[in-house]
């Protein structure tokens, strides 16, 4: 790693100039990019996903996706060009287990090949083993409704993690339980497209005991093998959240409430010694306006007061991610952020928004977080769920039709940042108007789409 060092004046410019310096992150930081296994490996045909696209012909079909599966090789070799030292990805259960009981060892040869590239690349492979989607025999037999589907889960773990633990080491055993209950259960806009306050609490509360359970017994089987201790935890989709309102006592306890439910209930009822670290995936930042229920209306949009957004309507607000990990900070565990990215077609946005969320990173460090990771959502454009391939979320631009990579001007940033461990000086500059901003986002009555 480069050496520590000050840099002093800039051109004896204003006060806050003069402190602008490098900006280093702490040894063996994980500079990573994030995937899912449905959003970019291509032909999922026997999950719960896969069936939900094919059930009606408005919805977008995830199809070869990125074709990943196939071109994971170059994929690797690429993210080692660019000097990145982390991948996260998942494993997709219905590929590992397409009948109930019956494994299929090509598949999990598949993922010991990737993993064996990652390590041998000097890319520390992060494994999630649940990401939003389900073998569709699990569906058939009522998923995460039922209790079955906690014990029908951790023999998957178990097989799994005992082929692949000695390759592995960082665990996530569920990604976003919240987002997944809420979309699938109570929108029902995700499969099985359910809108049921009970079942989406069922479905949260058996996710909950699902990690409990992974987390005792991905822990017993290395002691049993004699593996290196194993570090286990699920990712949280955080939610920075402000009052617009600052002296309502409504608005506060509104806040509160929120703030626990998005931020903390999962840990809460998971029990806190039942994680290794915390992973915070984090996009969004809501000002409350109003605790007003007739309406189901609370929050400002972004697009009402100009606020610069993505081009799905989600606000850029760096501060939010500061403001998160120190709240974070609590559980005194190590951190990771396991995503974090825009859906943007604007490379001067992508490349402001990576550098200005680093910062605040970086000031959380200085606050005494114990950041120990960053991955970018995502390594590539994909099939970003019911908004299927529009957003284009990537490092690498994807073209569906050749399935073609082409490295993305903020891919480079994150790679200079990664290779040298730090964000130089120079930087800091696209934060200020040196790279165009982009045009004001104009009122329109379309509505944003937004996660509830
Ligand atoms: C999520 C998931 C990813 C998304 C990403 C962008 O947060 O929903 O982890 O699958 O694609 O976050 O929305």
């Amino acid at each position: 790693m480069a050496k520590r060092r000050r840099i002093g004046f800039v051109d004896g410019g204003s006060e806050r100039l003069k402190y602008h310096r490098t900006l280093y992150f702490p040894p063996r930081f994980l500079w990573g990019t994030a995937t899912s296994a449905h959003q970019v490996e291509g032909n999922n045909r026997d999950n719960d996903w896969w069936a939900w696209e094919q059930r009606s012909p408005k919805r977008p079909n995830s199809g070869r996706a990125c074709d990943h599966y196939a071109r994971y090789r170059s994929d690797v070799a690429q993210m080692k060009r660019l000097g990145y030292t982390s991948y996260r990805f998942s494993l997709e259960w219905s590929r590992i287990e397409p009948k109930p009981g019956k494994w299929n060892h090509r598949a999990i040869d598949h993922y010991r090949d990737l993993i064996r590239l990652c390590n041998k690349s000097g890319i520390k492979p992060v494994v999630t083993l649940h990401h939003f989607t389900n073998p569709q025999w699990l569906s058939d037999r009522g998923g995460w409704t039922r209790g079955s589907a906690v014990n029908f889960y951790l023999r998957y773990v178990r097989y799994v993690v005992g082929e692949l633990g000695d390759v592995v080491d960082l665990w996530i055993t569920v990604n976003e339980p919240l987002v997944y209950a809420l979309q699938s259960y109570l929108v029902g806009i995700w499969p099985p497209g359910k809108t049921s306050y009970l079942q989406t609490f069922r479905v949260y509360w058996h996710l909950a005991l699902a990690h409990r359970r992974a987390f005792a017994e991905i822990h017993r089987i290395y002691r049993e093998r004699g593996w290196h201790n194993p570090r286990v935890g699920f990712t949280a989709n955080t939610v920075s959240l402000y009052a617009y309102r600052q002296h309502s006592l409504a608005s506060w306890l509104f806040i509160r409430v929120a703030d626990f439910i998005w931020n903390h209930s999962f840990l809460v009822l998971t029990g806190r010694s039942r994680h290794d670290f915390v992973a915070l995936n984090y996009y969004f930042h809501y000002r409350l306006k109003t605790a007003h229920f007739r309406t189901l209306r609370f929050f400002v949009q972004a697009r009402e007061e100009h606020r610069e957004m993505s081009e799905i309507g989600w606000e850029v607000y760096p501060q939010g991610i500061f403001d998160v990990l120190l709240d974070y900070r609590q559980y005194g565990l190590p951190v990771y952020i396991m995503e974090n990215g825009i859906a943007t077609m604007s490379e001067s946005k992508r490349t402001r928004y990576l550098v200005s969320y680093l910062k605040e990173i970086y000031h959380a460090i200085q606050a005494g977080v114990d950041v120990r990771g960053y991955f970018w959502w995502s390594l590539m454009d994909n099939f970003e769920w019911h908004l299927g391939f529009v957003p284009r979320f990537g490092l690498l631009k994807v073209n569906y039709r050749t399935q073609q990579r082409t490295v993305r001007p903020a891919a480079l940033v994150l790679s200079e940042i990664s290779l040298r461990n730090c964000i130089p000086h120079r930087m800091l500059r696209v934060l200020g108007h040196s790279i165009a901003l982009p045009p004001l986002v104009k009122p329109s009555r379309r509505t944003p789409v937004r996660r509830p």
